[in-house]
Formats: C-alpha cells, structure tokens, sequence
C-alpha cells in the first residue's frame, strides 16, 4: 500500500501538465491520440496522470435514484425512459430519510460522494424543496454531494449552489453530430446551456458520456472535444459504457471493443490532466484485467455499489479485492482548501 499522498489538488497545482490545461484542441489531434500505438497511448496518458494525481489513489461515489423511470425523455440507451418499454417500476421521489439511510450506508461503504439522480427532463417548481433539503441532509452527512436532475435554469441552479450543493451531474453523452440519433426530445446545445448554467453557478461539474452506443470513433473523439474545450474541464468525466438494457432501442447493440474504453479513458486523461475520470457504468461485465488497464489509462474515479441507478453494478466484495490487489486506496472527500486550489490552477 501507498503512504497517505498530500492532498491531490495540491500537487495538480505544482506540476501543470505538459503544454498546460489547452481548451483548443481539435478533432484532428484527438483522432491522431486515439490512433497511437496502445503503449505509447498508455504511456502518455499514465505519464499526464502522475504529473497531477497520486496513482495509486482513486475517487469513489455512491449513486441512488431518488425518483426512478417515467421519463418525458427518448434517451435511446435509457431504462427511464417512458417511450422505451422497460421492466422498470416507475417510483415516486424518495422521502428525506430514505436517501440519508442510503448515504450513511454509502458512506460506511467508503464512498466519499453521494450522487443523486432522477428522470426528469427539468427540475420542477414542486421538487425543489425537496432536492435543497437532501442536498443539506447528505452534506451533513461530511460527504460531498452531487445531483443528476436534468436541465437547469441559471436560478435553480444558483439555489442549488446556496443548499451547498458540490456537483451537478449533466453528459453531453456523444458527439453533436450523433446526439440526435439517440435522443431527440432534446437536443445537444440544451445539454451545454444546461452544464453553462451550473458553471456559472460555481458548482462543480461531473460531464461524460457513453460509449458503445454503435457510434464512431470520431464520434468518441468528438464527445471528448465538446468536454475539452468548454471554457472550465469538468472536474468529473464519466465514461460509461454502454449498459445494454432490453426494451430500449440500443438493447442489441453490437459490443465494443474494450480496448477502445482503454483508448478513450487514455485521451480523456490526456485532454483533462487536472480532471477525475471515471471509469462509469459498465463495471459489473468487465473484467478485473480491463478494469486495470482503465486505471492504468488514467481512469481514478469509479461508483462503488452494487446498483448504479437502475442498473447493477460491481460487487462491492469483488472490488474491495480487485483494489487491494491493484494496492489503490479510496480517497477521503476533498478539503475545501485544496479545491480552491485547482480553479486558481485552471
Ligand atoms: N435525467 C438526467 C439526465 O439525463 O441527465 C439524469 C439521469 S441519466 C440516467 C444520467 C446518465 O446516465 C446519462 O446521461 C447516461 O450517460 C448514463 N446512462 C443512462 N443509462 C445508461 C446505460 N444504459 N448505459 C450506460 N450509461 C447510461
Ligand atoms: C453517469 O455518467 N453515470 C451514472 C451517473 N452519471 C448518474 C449513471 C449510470 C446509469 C447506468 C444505467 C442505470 O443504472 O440505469
Ligand atoms: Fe434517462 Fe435522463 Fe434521458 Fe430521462 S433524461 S430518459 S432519465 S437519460
């Protein structure tokens, strides 16, 4: 096991990656990223990863659905959805107590987020209460807090901010170009308004996507360009793999490669030195073997659990094993101090 690192943020302030945090980059370059040889990408992206983070330590977050399916939305790859026919149970908010039931447990599991999800489309008047008092409730908790709503309006998301709240939770998911074969009640520049809303907030934001949906390469790339060059990097990237889900019209995609998860973990760590990167849904099918490799490509974040919000995850006793074999320890949650350090650092 490793000693106890000084706090990460710390050391992504004293070592700026090489060239420094770019916000220019274009499809081409990241094209070329992708199409380097498997080492020379592993060692490129494991190189930018030390240069701004302790390697042998990774972030952990808990997830819970706190008002699950019955979505407006078509999100293709949704079980949430109501145009695609799921088994899922549609099931009111939860109360306050449930959700503090289920973060205390989250954090007794060593999580030092809770990310609270629903299928909305939007936050609604009527809710807001309600979300305000989780957020409260988990922070009180002494974990960090994130929530997964929807859209937001740059007031909703200024009342998010006053509750405490750490993260907003909002994927651009895919390239523009490929967006509107998946979602269609929706479309990508709402996505980005939304993530501008929350940025403006001073929240911080947690934005990937999923890959595996039966698009391109340069689609991958392009997800990862849309993340790169928003004015601030997201603080998270979630990459998820695609959790196929019968019912949904994405249910017999043809699988990935997941070398290509090893690929697009390596890019986006090289694109966002300064970022977590999430290795997200699609945990539970992979192997340990793979999962290393993402942690070798730079992925430090992941959902510990055994459900992400509908979906099953890893299990819990199989990753304490799989950690203490890769000797990774689980991060406590940041000091404020040390967060103020990174946005001085961008
Ligand atoms: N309704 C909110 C939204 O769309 O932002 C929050 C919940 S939504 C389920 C959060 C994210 O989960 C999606 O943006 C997508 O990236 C991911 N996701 C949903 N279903 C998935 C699946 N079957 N496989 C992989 N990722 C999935
Ligand atoms: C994210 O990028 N992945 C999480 C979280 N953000 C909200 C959700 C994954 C959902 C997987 C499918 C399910 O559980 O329904
Ligand atoms: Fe699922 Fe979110 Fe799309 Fe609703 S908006 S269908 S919850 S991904």
């Amino acid at each position: 096991m490793t000693e106890p690192s000084q706090t990460v943020r710390d050391t992504a302030d004293t070592a700026p990656p090489a060239g420094g945090t770019r916000h220019d980059w274009t499809l081409d370059e990241i094209l070329g990223l992708f199409g380097l040889p498997f080492n020379d990408l592993l060692f490129r992206a494991q190189t930018e990863h030390r240069r701004a983070f302790d390697p042998n330590r990774i972030q952990a977050s808990t997830l819970l659905s706190i008002k699950t399916g019955g979505c407006s939305e078509d999100c293709g790859y949704c079980a949430q959805s109501a145009h695609n026919e799921t088994e899922l149970e549609r099931e009111r908010l939860l109360s306050l107590k449930e959700v503090l039931t289920a973060a205390r447990r989250a954090k007794d599991e060593g999580a030092s987020r809770f990310c609270m999800g629903a299928a909305w489309r939007s936050l609604g008047k009527a809710q807001t209460h309600d979300i305000v008092e989780f957020v409260k409730g988990v922070k009180n908790l002494g974990l960090e807090t994130c929530m997964t709503l929807g859209m937001l309006s740059p007031e909703q998301a200024r009342a998010l901010k006053a509750a405490g709240l750490d993260y907003y939770n909002h994927n651009v998911d895919t390239s523009e170009g490929f967006y509107p074969n998946i979602v269609t009640t929706h479309g990508y520049r709402d996505r980005l308004e939304t993530i501008r809303h929350v940025q403006d907030a001073g929240i911080k934001v947690c934005s990937g996507g999923i890959i595996g949906m039966g698009e391109e390469r340069a689609d991958r790339a392009g997800m990862l360009l849309t993340l790169a060059n928003l004015p601030r990097h997201p603080e998270s990237v979630p990459i998820n793999l695609l959790i196929p889900i019968p019912g949904t019209p994405l249910a017999d995609t043809e699988a990935l490669d997941p070398l290509e998860l090893v690929r697009t973990i390596a890019v986006a760590r090289i694109l966002m030195p300064g970022s977590y990167i999430r290795l997200s849904a699609g945990r539970e099918a992979a192997s340990d073997e793979l999962q290393a490799l993402c942690f070798l490509a730079g992925a430090n974040s992941v959902f510990l659990g055994d459900r992400l919000l509908t979906a099953g995850n890893a299990d819990p006793g199989a990753d304490e094993r799989l950690f203490a074999r890769l000797g990774l320890d689980l991060m406590p949650a940041e000091p404020a101090e040390a967060e103020a350090a990174h946005h001085a650092a961008e």
